[in-house]
């Protein structure tokens, strides 16, 4: 049986948004409450934008799925843009009216400029629909189907969020159960209140200046057995695996596996997790540098990520630019749009995470049930 894989499709003002998820053993729960907290969850966090007091997200699940439970082919859920009846004669498939809601201020940052010159467009509007982070919604559902697979194996992805702007927050390094529980309830997903505080004043701070805010969000996978992922193959390290699923979110620029910045500087004898005997058998380590993994493979360890976000590049007061249709200097154009998404970005960063370690555990584990998955995972052993 070949990974876990998927796709997502949709643009923005679309009519729907639709994720397919690939290779999920048959015999798996789908949890239709436990979806739609996780969109829920995605449309939260202080700084989102107006498009949120429209949506109200929710997955229908139309293939794959019977009775609650995965037959084995292809699992596609769609999402209904609400938006879309106010966009239907801009964005529909027989759209009458694609001169109206053009963009040609190409705004910095975005995919504008680079997309309409690739595809060929005089309009940045059929860039920015599919370019949008709208489609995390669709990755969303999809990242959640990869929870409930992880479930089966005691495995949980948990998110919060560690800075905001320049207002940095602790680490997290106790409670590693709770995490979600404890963000969940916080304005901008934060665990350190003294920092979550400071981080709300500076979105208002934002917000009123017409700017917007990046910042960091640290995401921790606990319940891996070692050995997730392989050293042999480039395409199987799951460290690779995860950077690639976490870079491809919209708006993020770097991501981080455990402490890698810092010991980039550090010498290599204060770098690294010493092993130790637990007393009882098995090995223990005091550290977690590594962030969970070791030679492209999990070590046991929780696998720590963070996501580093930029800015939202639409910003109320345009940035200088070109427009693409009189090449005169304008000032960008202004799109409804977010003052900061690190808090839903960390959910999303989340789904990510959780569909790369899903494709690497399904590529060790194979099975066409999720019995016959489970019970060769309870089979191998771990550090
Ligand atoms: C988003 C929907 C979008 C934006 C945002 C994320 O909806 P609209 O464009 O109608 O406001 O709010 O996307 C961006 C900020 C972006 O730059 O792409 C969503 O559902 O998350």
């Amino acid at each position: 049986m070949a990974r876990i894989k998927y796709t997502t499709a949709g643009e923005s003002h679309g009519k729907m948004l639709v994720g397919i998820i690939e290779n999920v053993p048959a015999g798996l729960y789908i949890d239709g409450g436990s979806i739609n907290g996780e969109l829920k969850r995605r449309m939260l966090g202080l700084g989102r934008g107006a498009r949120m007091k429209i949506e109200s997200d929710s997955a229908e699940f139309v293939t794959g799925v019977r009775a609650h439970m995965s037959l084995g082919g292809p699992i596609t859920a769609v999402i209904e843009n609400k938006d879309f009846k106010n966009w239907e004669r801009v964005m529909g498939a027989d759209a009458v009216d694609t001169d109206e809601r053009t963009l040609t201020a190409v705004r910095p940052g975005h995919a504008d400029l680079s997309g309409v010159i690739k595809y060929g467009f005089d309009d940045a509007r059929n860039v920015l629909e599919r370019a949008s982070a709208r489609e995390t919604a669709a990755k969303v559902a999809l990242g959640a189907v990869a929870k409930l697979y992880l479930a089966q194996f005691g495995i949980v992805v948990q998110s919060h969020t560690l800075a905001i702007g320049a207002v940095k927050a602790k680490p997290a390094v106790e409670h590693l159960e709770e995490i979600n529980a404890i963000a969940d309830a916080d304005p901008v997903r934060c665990l350190d209140k003294t920092a979550s505080a400071k981080m709300v004043d500076e979105i208002r701070k934002a917000a009123l200046g017409g700017d917007t805010l990046g910042g960091v969000s640290e995401i921790i996978v606990t319940g891996c057995k070692s050995g997730i992922g392989s050293y042999v193959s480039a395409h199987r390290k799951l460290d690779g695996l995860i950077m690639r699923e976490v870079g491809a979110v919209q708006s993020v620029k770097a991501v981080e596996i455990g402490d890698g910045m810092l010991c980039s500087s550090l010498y290599g004898s204060l770098a690294h997790d010493e092993i130790y005997a637990r007393a009882g058998g098995g090995y223990e380590r005091f550290t977690n540098r590594a962030g969970g993994l070791e030679g492209g493979m999990t070590n046991g360890q929780p696998i720590v990520v963070r996501a580093y976000f930029k800015p939202i590049p639409t910003l109320k007061n345009g940035l200088n630019t070109v427009d693409i249709k009189t090449g005169k200097a304008v000032k960008a154009a202004s799109e409804r749009s977010d003052v900061c998404a690190v808090p839903a970005g960390g959910v999303v960063a989340e789904a990510a995470v959780a569909l790369a370690v899903a494709a690497a555990l399904s590529d060790m584990l194979g099975g066409d049930t999720m019995k016959e998955a489970v019970k060769r995972y309870e089979e191998k052993e771990s550090c």
